[in-house]
């Protein structure tokens, strides 16, 4: 059995490097097993490093091929090398030039991390450490270099060379076959900054012209033969550039800015400067093959990678542990960019249902971890919601509480102070600080304080003095209080009650800093229902207790759109968790369509849309039982389907697109597909024999993958041979399309049915499916650990078991995707005891693998405790 548990990385521990590089001069020569990379590195002393110290290189899986020191070999006896790194003992007290040459193998790289193959095509991966299965280096982000790269290739299979920076010069080696390209970036960069491709690959492109005047030659490349569906990703970027501008005041800073697509990723892209590495799930795009949602999905990776330019490679980090210095600025930057290109109101929506679908759970079991972590064993397992998607929520709370004026003004600080550094989260609250003139040392405990805080609140109306008193109250763990901006207004019978005012609401906020406080609103003439948290202005779970009615007055009047989404899902979760009858909540939503259905159709789908078996459990304070939820939201949703009927019907008719009809991602035509299929759904839930009619027609009659796919997904509810067919029909269609495949897989790994796991064990054998590819993977084993509560948590265990063992084969070739598909036992305690028990085995059984992965190992052992 396995005891060790591997060494913990403590920020309290942080001392610069000892060394600096001030300059990487490589020369890489691709070849699909032996890539000779030589290294030439400028070297001096930190004058804020410890003198005389050894210098101390990272490595990772490396053959050492030379070594040598200003041109000399080094003294004997002062150089150890090892495939993980390579020490020189007293090296030079000046500057020195150091020149490695490694060996390495991109064809047997299965781990997607430093130099690989993904169908051919040369690309890296370096962020967190990748850099060092490269060559021997100062592999942390507070080492900022300037790097020139010559590429050198086959010239056939390799066509295309590309770097970061700008391109200098190119050639070919005569009689070789081989050419090569050079690429200077002169903005210097921490090493998981680098990457460099080669390969046969088309593009599309374009020129944007600056606000500083450059102009910039824009690429999107793609495998051969898709250059058309890198035409939206293309004109993202562009979109991208402009707001940046606009919003920001940042424009780009090189030449050239390309993005590449490749098959095989472990995440979903990367900002390496000047040339972003993409999973082709987040740049290819075709009506025919992705839906409305791929099409947000890219222009928001796309935008959120463009504006890494600045929230993290300009200003980088100083270290890991500040990893949400870039992520979550940069979440929060596309968040804005998404919100503004599209509908506000429904994208916060859709934010917050990833959060507390995502981070909530998260913060709530035994991974939790504060938004900048204290301590990690493996950087790449902090790659998580609570850093990306809590770290946005804590710069949105920013702006809300400086105002937009001062929020802007402590931006460009941070950029203006911090350009060409590695920063920490502390510069960046400083640069707010000395904007707005504000102390934000109790702000800043967000940052360390793990765990989603709860808010509640009580009112009292007293009718003879025509006030109401609305008590607020937070609780967390035992340490201070936070600084919570709650958002919030008072909405009688028949609207907003405007009138009523409370000198310490401040632009419709308060900002609560007390365990408790008590609010006092005059000038209130009839009984307030509070709308509280709009716009959900902080990260927290709210208790407010009100009744059904409350809710149906908030959903029927509020001013606030999210809180009238809220307020349906509040009584959705009312129903499902203590029965009644849905009838005032279907005649509420029926009204909701009648008013919003054509005017803002993306809004009246997400207000249909109950909440998932996950958001359920996620507000359970009992334990989990996924079948009884199943049950509840089976139930609820086949009465709302009844009881909405005509008006579903109705609105599909309504929304159907003529067969003519030129498809476009737009968020208004998108929203209009989304209600439309949303009524399908529902209609189905409630009748599944019209239901299953339908799909099948709106397969068959489908002019894009939205609807079609929509289709799909309602009829893969339903047993019987319609469904099958209509599978196989779509297997048949898309066999050679890897992309609308993992599609085909997600919707079947996610049917709440016993057959499921047969047919997981099936479609593991289809000549599509590969465990090599991690999107296959995720799509497969990702969607029924993640997205199938009942069959994971099936009382046999099997649903489990078949995650552990993708888990433990996975492990040897690729860690870092199999860490992240057992992240799905994270809420495991809240489960029911016996099922509890049984994933509680099979973690300890992960555990005890021997020769175990340090990524699975951290998972398992952190998910135990
Ligand atoms: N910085 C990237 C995320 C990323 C992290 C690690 C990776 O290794 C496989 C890849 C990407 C982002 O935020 O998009
Ligand atoms: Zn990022």
């Amino acid at each position: 059995m396995r005891t060790e548990t591997p060494p913990l990385i403590h920020l309290a521990d942080y001392r610069p490097s000892d060394h600096l590089i001030d300059r990487v001069d490589l020369d890489v020569r691709l070849d699909p097993h032996r890539t000779r990379v030589t290294a030439v590195l400028a070297v001096r002393p930190n004058p804020g490093g410890e003198p005389g110290a050894p210098l101390r290189l990272d490595g990772d899986d490396l053959s050492l091929i030379a070594l040598d020191l200003d041109g000399a070999a080094p003294t004997p006896g002062t150089v150890t090398a090892g495939p993980q790194g390579l020490e020189i003992a007293g090296p030079p007290q000046r500057p020195f030039t150091l020149t490695v040459v490694t060996e390495i193998d991109p064809t047997a790289n299965t781990k997607l991390m430093g130099l690989y193959r993904s169908g051919g095509v040369y690309c890296t991966q370096c962020e967190a450490d990748g850099f060092r299965r490269i060559t021997y280096f100062l592999d942390r982000p507070d080492v900022l270099s300037v790097y020139t790269t010559r590429i050198e290739a086959d010239a056939a299979e390799a066509p295309v060379l590309l770097g970061n920076g700008n391109p200098v010069e190119s050639g070919t080696v005569a009689g070789t076959g081989r050419h090569y390209a050079v690429w200077h970036d002169p903005h210097p960069k921490p090493a998981y900054l680098f990457a460099l491709v080669g390969g046969r690959l088309d593009n599309v492109a374009t020129t944007f012209r600056t606000m500083e005047g450059r102009d910039v030659r824009v690429a999107v490349h793609v495998e051969p033969g898709k250059a058309e569906r890198a035409a939206y990703a293309l004109d993202a970027v562009v979109r991208s550039m402009r707001w940046d501008e606009e919003a920001f005041g940042r424009a780009y800073d090189l030449d050239v800015f390309n993005v590449v697509a490749v098959s095989d990723f472990n995440m979903g892209a990367m900002e390496n400067k000047g040339l972003n590495i993409f999973n082709d799930k987040y740049v290819l795009a075709s009506p025919e093959t992705a839906t409305d949602a791929d099409y947000a999905a890219i222009e928001a990776i796309i935008a959120h990678e463009y504006f890494h330019n600045w929230s993290g490679n300009r200003v980088t980090c100083r270290d890991w542990f500040q990893l949400c210095l870039k992520e979550g600025l940069t979440v929060f930057r596309d968040q804005e960019f998404s919100s503004d290109m599209r509908s506000r109101a429904v994208h916060r929506i859709a934010e917050v249902r990833a959060l507390r679908a995502r981070q909530f759970p998260e913060d709530a079991g035994p991974l939790r971890h504060p938004v900048r972590p204290t301590a990690y064993a493996e950087i790449n397992n902090f790659y998580t919601a609570t850093v990306y998607e809590k770290g946005a929520e804590i710069v949105r709370m920013l702006k809300t509480l400086l105002g937009p004026e001062a929020f802007r003004a402590g931006m460009d600080r941070y950029y203006a102070d911090n350009d060409g550094r590695a920063a920490t989260v502390e510069d960046f609250l400083k640069a707010f600080e000395a904007e707005s003139g504000r102390d934000l040392a109790g702000f800043a405990q967000w940052y360390g304080r793990p765990g989603t805080p709860t808010l509640s609140a009580t009112g009292r109306y007293d009718a003879a003095a025509q006030s109401y008193d609305l008590t607020l109250a937070q609780s967390l763990d035992d340490g201070e209080p936070l600084v919570i901006p709650v958002a919030l207004g008072l909405v009688g019978a028949g609207g907003a009650l405007d009138g009523a005012v409370c000198p310490e609401v401040r632009d419709g906020v308060y900002v609560l800093t007390a365990r408790e406080a008590t609010l006092r609103f005059a000038d209130v003439p009839e009984p307030p229902v509070p709308s509280l948290l709009r716009g959900f202005s902080a990260p927290v779970r709210l208790r407010a207790e009100l009744a059904q009615a409350d809710h149906l007055r908030l959903l029927a009047h509020d001013t606030d759109p999210f809180n009238r989404w809220q307020a349906a899902q509040s009584v959705a979760h009312g129903l499902m968790r203590d029965g009644g009858s849905p009838a005032a909540f279907a005649e509420a939503l029926g009204l909701l369509l009648d008013r919003e259905g054509a005017r803002d159709s993306a809004f009246a789908a997400l207000a249909l849309a109950i909440p998932g078996e996950g958001e359920v459990a996620n507000e359970m304070r009992a334990e989990v039982d996924p079948d009884a939820i199943h049950a509840a939201r089976t139930a609820l949703r086949r009465d709302l389907g009844r009881a909405l009927r005509p008006r579903l019907d109705a609105l599909w008719e309504a929304l159907t697109e003529a067969p003519s009809a030129l498809y476009s991602p737009d968020a208004a035509a998108a929203g209009r597909r989304a209600l439309r299929n949303a009524a399908l759904d529902l209609v189905a839930a409630g009748d599944p024999e019209t239901g299953a009619a339908r799909a099948g027609a709106q397969i068959e009659a489908a002019t894009n993958m939205t609807d079609r796919l929509a289709a799909l997904g309602t009829l893969a509810l339903i047993p019987g041979e319609a469904r099958e067919g209509a599978l196989a029909a779509f297997a048949e269609r898309y066999a050679d399309e890897p992309l609308v495949l993992d599609k085909w897989f997600a919707i079947q790994a996610m049917i709440p049915e016993d057959g499921t796991l047969a047919r997981i064990a099936r479609l593991k054998e289809h000549p599509a499916f590969a465990m090599t590819n991690p999107n296959r993977v995720r799509a497969l084993v990702g969607s029924f650990a993640f997205g199938n509560p009942t069959q994971f948590a099936r009382a046999d265990g099997a649903g489990f078991a078949l995650v552990a063992d993708t888990v433990a084969a996975l492990d040897r070739t690729n860690p870092q995707v199999a860490a992240k598909l057992l992240t799905a036992f994270g809420s495991w305690r809240k489960l029911r005891k016996s099922r509890a028990c049984q994933a509680e085995e099979i973690l300890n059984r992960i555990k005890a693998i021997p020769g175990l992965s340090r990524d699975v190992g951290d998972i398992a052992a952190r998910s135990l405790m």
